[in-house]
């Protein structure tokens, strides 16, 4: 929609205060036919505005999308480096993909973020569900010193920083489903996708694309049983800003700690918010699967699983399941 005509739509209905604006008065307001004033009411619609309609009345403003802004977020940061430098984008395919193209010229902490991405990317090339103004669909781009095989642990770090956020801006406690799903209730809250730059012996940058469902409330069919966001399982609207702001400053005193003290504390709080770990547990890789109980994580992310006549697996890459055999 032209920007111009959905201003004066929306001065419109603020000017009328929560009442009825008849579609004449819109249609004087804006310079265009009733008709018209449908066509762009349904587009407000798409935008995540709420308004009903009612013959004879006109419309009438329910509620307006909350929209993230750069000032917001810097106004309560509390970080040195992680998040001072914002790119945000109404609609893009993926914070992902942008901030790879930017990253030659960016600082460390540089973070991406879309209102909505319509190309929004899982592991594996899988979709990523993210609509216009619902979640946190954000990259944050890293230039750590550290050899090349250690960037996996920074995929496990971000899984705690998001738990901690979560934690403090809702007060629920997600658990971790290895590798990276963050869970609340049993369903999927956020996804973790991490990407790498690197030459052949050091690393230039690091892509942390967090996916987060902070007030969707109307998941599509296919992932109403395994999706979840903090609003459905608070019953409450969470400002986007605020979970932004924590993020960044559980990361970086997370980040800080790894850099100076290595991987070991940052697995014993993985660990902690894990669901599985010390449970009986199914690991379906793509032609087999392994019964057994999980014992930890290696230093590189891998699970470790003992079976039965206790040898331990160490399983790169699955999807598991809680299991009552073992
Ligand atoms: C992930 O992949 O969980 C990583 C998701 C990363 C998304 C962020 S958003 C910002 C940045 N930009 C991007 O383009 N991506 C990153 P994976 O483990 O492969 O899980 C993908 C699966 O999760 C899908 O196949 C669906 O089953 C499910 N899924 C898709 N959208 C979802 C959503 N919004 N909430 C919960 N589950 C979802």
């Amino acid at each position: 929609m032209k920007s111009e005509i959905r201003k004066k739509l929306i001065d419109a209905f603020q000017k009328a205060n929560g009442g009825y604006v008849s579609g004449q008065v819109l249609a004087k307001a804006i310079g265009c036919s009733r008709t018209a004033v449908w066509k762009h009411i349904e587009d407000l619609r798409k935008e995540g505005f709420k308004l009903e309609a009612v013959q004879k009345k006109g419309y009438r403003l329910i509620h307006t999308p909350s929209v993230l802004t750069e000032e917001e977020i810097l106004l309560g940061l509390e970080t040195e480096k992680i998040g001072r430098s914002i790119f945000m984008y109404d609609s893009i395919p993926s914070t992902q993909k942008i901030a790879q193209e930017l990253a030659p010229t960016v600082e460390e902490g540089t973070i991406v973020i879309a209102e909505e991405q319509t190309l929004g990317r899982g592991r594996l090339d899988r979709q990523w569900y993210s609509p216009k103004g619902t979640g946190v669909w954000m990259t944050l781009v890293i230039k750590p010193n550290i050899p090349i095989q250690q960037a996996p642990q920074l995929t496990l770090l971000t899984a705690v920083a998001v738990v901690q956020a979560i934690e403090a801006i809702s007060g629920l406690l997600p658990t971790i489903k290895w590798p990276n799903d963050i869970l609340l209730n049993g369903k999927k809250v956020c996804g973790i996708l991490t990407e790498m730059e690197a030459d052949s012996d050091r690393i230039q940058n690091i892509f942390i694309g967090t996916g987060v469902n902070v007030n969707e409330k109307n998941f599509p069919n296919e992932l109403r049983n395994k999706a979840t966001s903090i609003a459905i399982e608070t019953n409450k609207e969470m400002n986007r800003a605020e979970y932004i702001q924590q993020y960044c400053l559980a990361f970086e005193k997370l980040y800080h700690l790894y850099l100076q003290q290595g991987f070991k504390p940052i697995k014993i709080l993985w660990e902690s918010y894990s669901n599985s770990i010390g449970k009986s547990i199914v690991a379906r890789t793509i032609n087999k699967e392994f019964y057994g109980v999980a014992e930890g994580i290696t230093d590189d992310g891998v699970l470790m699983l003992r079976e039965q006549n206790g040898t331990i697996r160490y399983i790169y890459s699955a999807d598991i399941e809680f299991s009552n055999e073992q």
